[in-house]
């Protein structure tokens, strides 16, 4: 190895990665933050996910927006006279491009401003989205969720609405998400609007099927972030060893994946850190919850929001809920 190489290893003792994976593994339950189930990899499975026969939500959310924009955006021009549109965890804005034509046809003026953690998300969009959609006025903010949404609101002083698509505020226990939608309420003004996806409650075995596919990506999904230590942390994690575990309780609505350690047996990480596992202990990856439409009002009241209106796909699985500030 010679110099240059040695300034560009990265530290993996330093990193969050690191740090997070060692605080996890080392609690009583253990769990991995399912914010690194996306590597390059993780970001692949996750689209074969979305396009799997089991997994329903994202065709839910993509028949609401394909078939309702019209709708969604004649709403939000009742409700507030000129805006732009903030997208959080814009990913490739397939669902939300929906909606910016149909305000685009409208004649709108707005600036679409999508938010991601990866700058390579952004600098896709903004060259792609401009082709798809002619005429837009787009954007990029690269970094987290409440500092962009700050930085925005000194870009433009426009009122806001701001979409938080894709069920992902289920990847929230119900008090994270309530802590997550005051805060975001916090960086809004009155009159800005917020359109939210939630999968819904319905028949238990429907939910635990799309957390379980037939095709067994779901669980390469989950093994993956294995790998993902294994690959960053130098890690020695044997995934055979370990069987993907979904489970749904309907009365809770929290859809919950867990790895399971078939055997006792260690895990070396970072050639110092030794985790050891009982057979049948459980590693907690994920929480998907779902919601009834009484919860996601209840949500709304208390974090200081008031419901608008709802839109549904066909089989009334998924909600995009819109709640004004
Ligand atoms: C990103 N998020 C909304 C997905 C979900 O449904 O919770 C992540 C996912 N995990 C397994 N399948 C999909």
């Amino acid at each position: 190895m010679n110099a240059t190489e040695l300034l560009t290893v990265p530290c993996t003792k330093h990193s969050t990665f690191y740090a997070d994976v060692i605080k996890g593994l080392s609690a009583p339950q253990k769990y991995l933050d399912s914010k690194y189930f996306y590597d390059a990899t993780g970001d692949r499975l996750f689209q074969e996910i979305m396009r799997c026969e089991d997994y329903y939500p994202t065709r839910c959310e993509m028949d609401i927006l394909s078939n309702q924009s019209a709708a969604i955006s004649n709403v939000l021009g009742r409700h507030c006279r000129s805006f732009d549109v903030i997208e959080l965890g814009a990913g490739d804005a397939t669902k939300s491009i929906h909606l910016l034509q149909q305000l685009q046809q409208q004649h709108r003026d707005y600036t679409y401003y999508p938010i991601d953690i990866s700058s390579n998300v952004i600098d896709l969009l903004e060259h792609t989205l401009p082709v798809e959609v002619p005429g837009l006025s787009i954007q990029g903010l690269n970094g987290e969720y409440m500092d962009m949404l700050l930085l925005a609101k000194d870009l433009s002083p426009k009122n806001k609405v701001v979409l938080f698509m894709g069920a992902n505020i289920g990847n929230f226990t119900p008090d994270e998400a309530l802590q997550f939608c005051r805060t975001l309420r916090a960086h809004l003004q009155p009159g800005d609007l917020l359109l939210t996806g939630f999968d819904l409650k319905k028949h238990p075995q429907v939910i635990l099927n799309a957390y379980n596919d037939r095709q067994g990506i779901t669980r390469a999904f989950n093994l993956n972030l294995l790998h993902r230590i294994n690959r960053e942390l130098g890690a020695d994690f044997n995934t055979q060893q370990f069987d993907h575990y979904p489970m749904y309780d309907p009365s809770t609505g929290a859809c919950k994946s867990y790895l399971v350690s078939k055997t006792t047996q260690q895990v070396h990480i970072a050639e110092d850190v030794v985790i050891g596992f009982r057979e049948n202990e459980l590693i907690y990856m994920e929480i998907s919850q779902k919601y009834s439409l009484e919860e996601t009002d209840h949500l709304a009241f208390a974090s200081g929001f008031t419901p608008v209106a709802r839109f549904f796909d066909r089989k009334k699985w998924f909600a995009d809920c819109l709640w004004k500030a």
